[in-house]
């Protein structure tokens, strides 16, 4: 079977150098063609540079990463997310310079070009905020009949946000782009708050990436003791939430053993309270999810599945 040609867009960001990491290590089941970064966990240009340099630490260079906007679709950045990703967005583990330079062009219009040279075939993975996609859709409003199934990390279905009481961060940050992603595409995969807060790597493997031989790993190790810092004070023990690399699974894997409706999602792009909200059409629920009229998203409300060793395994041979 062919790899799945695969555009990751990121925003590296901790949890999205444990999804490149898991990427790279199923080079059997996908091959990234392409990578955009986007303003999130940190700005643009430091997430491309991240990436880049992750790719040099894995060996893994020629993939052409491409930078996003400076800002999101309707408003500024302003990066509030450094005391859970560091100042530099990895961290603050020091990645040796990658010698590659950037793709030329925006991360939009690379995931065009890409969408146009393989048509029907390309898949996505977001693990930031949708300002990209959003953008593409701009550039090339056909977008959505190029594209394969697009899996992304974000929302909350049934669970709390993270930014808001009803937000998560990564719809929270540009819920217009957001807006634009959900009403024009319609083979989507969300993988919400619901499925990865039950998704934890504990102490035990931080240790193992920490102690691993390869330098990759490791380094994932040493950004994973910021990140795990964070969720001590949230959780009161010393884990964190798998968000990205379980995205990232589901998008490789498929979903199996997993509760996941097709369902409408509507973003709440207003200005009260629910905004940056992934309403789900999750009536369903009471007579086995029957098919829907208009649904546009898979929603993946939980695995049957232990995510982290299969996780560990993997990043433990990037
Ligand atoms: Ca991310």
């Amino acid at each position: 079977m062919q790899p799945l040609k695969l555009f990751f867009d990121c925003d590296t960001g901790i949890d999205d150098a444990l999804a490149l990491g898991y990427l790279l290590a199923e080079k059997e089941k996908v091959e990234i063609v392409g990578i955009g970064s986007v303003c999130g966990n940190t700005d643009a240009a430091s997430g491309a540079r991240n990436t880049l340099n992750l790719l040099s630490l894995a060996g893994a260079e020629g993939i052409p990463v491409a930078q996003g906007n400076a800002g999101h679709l309707c408003a500024a950045f302003h990066n509030s997310s450094q005391h859970i990703h560091g100042e530099n967005g990895i961290g603050d583990v020091i990645l040796a310079d990658s010698p590659h330079p950037l793709a030329a062009g925006s991360a939009a219009e690379l995931l065009v070009d890409l969408a146009r040279k393989y048509p029907g075939e390309l898949q996505v993975l977001a693990t930031g905020p949708l300002t990209n996609l959003a953008c593409a859709l701009q550039l090339e409003p056909g977008l959505g009949q190029l594209l394969g199934q697009v899996t992304l990390m974000g929302g909350a279905a049934n669970a709390p946000g993270n930014r808001t009481p009803v937000a998560e961060a990564n719809i929270a940050e540009d819920p217009e782009a957001a807006g634009i992603v959900f009403s024009a595409l319609d083979n989507l995969v969300m993988v919400p708050l619901d499925v990865t807060m039950q998704q934890l790597f504990e102490e035990h493997h931080h240790r193992q990436l920490l102690n691993a031989e390869r330098p990759f790993a490791r380094a994932l190790g040493e950004m994973l003791t910021l990140y795990m810092g964070f969720y001590q004070q949230k959780l009161g023990r010393n884990v964190c939430a798998i968000h990205d690399p379980a995205a990232a699974f589901f998008a490789v894997q498929g979903l199996e053993g997993c509760v996941a409706p097709k369902v409408k999602v509507v973003i709440d792009d207003t200005r009260g309270p629910g905004r940056g909200q992934t309403i789900c059409d999750l009536r369903g629920q009471y007579s086995g999810f029957p098919p829907q009229e208009n649904a546009n998203c898979r929603v993946v409300l939980n695995t049957d599945k232990d995510l982290a060793p299969l996780l560990i395994e993997k990043l433990l041979n990037v």
